[in-house]
């Protein structure tokens, strides 16, 4: 009795710790969520939902780092973790864990990276990594802090399996970033890796291609710089094409981007591949919105 009490009382703290951060932990397949951890790569970090960031980090894990990929110490439980089989052209989701949804204020992505000995089990993630789904703003007119973003209020992210995709196993990466903090390089990034052998006969091939790390650095002003209190929309925007987020997601056939896109000066052999070389002293935020916690979210 007295031991059933205590496993209450810490799931309720937990709960409710789990409100304010989160971290994807189930796959739906089908519309429905599988358990916890069974087919996303579990981190071993001391509170899992906690985000990364550049400064005044969790666990010392910052985007610069290879466990930027899938969680700090995930690899170390992929051979337990399970293989979801899913075709080519099916949509499926990533869920947070306890259920919880997103309120912080930022961008959704989805990325994909194939396993080149054909067992994701055995994979780090330290091959080319690709876009499949992207959420940044859907209503410029609303608040910057909450609801203008897409993924505000969300639970989980449903995305499809582009149907070109080649069959073979790979690494499915759901990220969110919470910009909230980024006027102080206080970014947060929450992200986590599902394991998924992908049927069917695609052989479309993604032209743009990312490696992680490389994938951000804190030169970029969405992360370092940007203030949601004081900017704009189109200063958002503007922020965002100067990162991997402003190009467009593969959706199939043989090309990451659409003719109409503004990105190409900033292909993924610029950005992902060179260690930026450019003053961050130049990129230095210009405004401080005093304490840099997540205290109001
Ligand atoms: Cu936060």
């Amino acid at each position: 009795m007295k031991y059933f009490a205590g496993f209450l009382g810490v799931a309720a703290v937990l709960a409710q710790s789990a409100s304010a951060h989160y971290i994807f932990s189930k796959l739906v397949l089908n519309n429905e969520a599988s358990a916890d951890w069974q087919y996303i790569r579990e981190t071993t970090r001391t509170v899992v939902y906690e985000p990364t960031k550049f400064t005044n980090t969790y666990d010392n894990l910052t985007p610069s780092d290879a466990d930027f990929r899938c969680n700090l110490g995930s690899f170390s439980n992929a051979a337990k973790t399970e293989v979801a089989t899913v075709a080519a052209g099916d949509t499926i989701g990533m869920k947070l864990f306890y259920d919880t949804s997103i309120a912080h204020p930022g961008p959704g992505q989805v990325w994909m990276s194939k396993a080149p000995t054909g067992n994701v089990k055995e994979y780090e993630g330290d091959g080319e990594w690709f876009k499949i789904w992207e959420k940044t703003l859907c209503d410029e007119n609303a608040d910057l802090t909450t609801n203008a973003w897409c993924t505000w209020g969300m639970s989980e992210f449903d995305f499809q399996i582009p149907k070109d995709t080649p069959p073979g196993e790979y690494l499915v990466r759901a990220e969110h970033m919470g910009l909230h903090g980024a006027q102080a390089n206080e970014a947060e990034f929450f992200y986590s890796c599902a394991q998924v052998k992908v049927t069917g006969s695609g052989t479309g091939s993604p032209k743009t291609t990312y490696k992680i790390p490389g994938l951000y650095n804190d030169n970029m002003t969405l992360f370092n710089g940007l203030n949601l209190w004081v900017d704009k929309a189109k200063d958002v925007e503007a922020d965002i094409a100067q990162t991997p987020i402003g190009d467009e997601p593969w959706t199939g056939g043989n090309s990451g981007s659409s003719s109409a896109s503004s990105s190409s000066a900033f292909s993924s052999s610029s950005i992902a591949s060179s260690p930026s070389s450019t003053s961050s002293a130049s990129s230095a935020p210009a405004y401080h919105w005093g304490s840099s916690s997540c205290g109001n979210y």
